[in-house]
């Protein structure tokens, strides 16, 4: 078998043949697939059934792996979490974010399982902060580079809905205590390829620092409508056994929340990535 890899959009996305992910890789396989996730940012792999085992190996070829704070996870693999609509309230994930930028270094890149789909809809979003930030006129770039914004955890994990019993709110007081607000780039450097992304998403993005705050308030809401103009993302309907693997460091995802209430179960190992810069 040899790595096929057959692009999906001009702005990112590639659907990947001809691997195993259930085996162990081989180290030509690994390299392969690393080149493809930079290259094309989001990568699509249909007919695979892994077990949480697997999917934590498949995905530790890339990195060390996260423990998620708030997502219940599979009990015997705790680094891979369960997105089951019939447990969890996912609704949060029906906006444009990038994963846990309220982390110092937030993930390199994730792997999704899709284990129990409604008959239709649920389908997933990402787009390109590399086609986005180039998309931008020159002095718009100049003026973003450069410049830093505040991420916070509760922007997207309001207390509201994650602090209804109390270990809920337990739970939820200690992350915030953990995860105070923190700042990243607003343009970003991919750490391998030199590329630059824009790097704020409405998920978790509050501030642009250095901007008085009507002028960060209107910069933001133009940069989170540009970057998912429709020109820069990709749109995927699932398969039971798809698995995806995204680039965390140059996109933002958005998973479509229009089939409740059919149950929907998703499983994610999530990798850990370095400090923006
Ligand atoms: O359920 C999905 O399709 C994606 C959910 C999500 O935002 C994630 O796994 O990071
Ligand atoms: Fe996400």
């Amino acid at each position: 078998m040899s790595i096929h890899i057959t692009p999906l959009s001009p702005a990112l996305g590639a659907q990947i043949s001809g691997v195993d992910l259930s085996r162990d890789l081989t180290s030509a396989e690994r390299d392969a697939i690393e080149r493809a996730l930079l290259e094309h940012q989001v990568l699509f792999f249909r007919d695979q059934p892994v077990t949480p085992q697997q999917q934590a190996r498949f995905a530790a070829h890339f990195g060390d792996l996260h423990i998620h704070p708030i997502y219940p996870n599979v009990p015997e693999q705790p680094e891979v979490l369960i997105l089951d609509t019939a447990v969890t309230d996912v609704r949060d994930n029906a906006i444009w974010h990038t994963d846990v930028t309220f982390l110092p270094t937030p993930a390199l890149g994730a792997v999704l399982s899709a284990k129990q789909l409604p008959a239709y809809g649920g389908d997933t979003l990402w787009a390109s902060g590399i086609a986005a930030f180039e998309a931008l006129s020159a002095p718009m770039r100049s003026l973003l580079d450069g410049l830093t914004a505040t991420h916070d955890f509760t922007r997207s994990f309001p207390l509201e809905r994650f602090g209804s019993t109390p270990e809920d709110l337990a739970r939820w007081e200690e992350t915030r205590r953990k995860n105070p607000p923190l700042s990243h780039p607003v343009v970003r450097t991919h750490p391998v390829s030199g590329r630059k992304a824009l790097f704020v998403n409405d998920g978790f993005t509050t501030r642009i620092n250095e901007l008085e705050p009507a002028e960060s308030e209107a910069i933001l809401k133009m940069l989170f409508a540009h970057a998912t103009r429709p020109e820069f993302t990709i749109r995927w309907r699932w398969q039971e056994n798809d698995v995806a693997m995204w680039d965390n460091r140059v996109t933002q995802h958005y998973a479509v929340d229009d089939y409740r209430p059919q149950r929907r179960v998703m499983h994610r190992a999530t990798i850990l990535g370095d400090a923006p810069f």
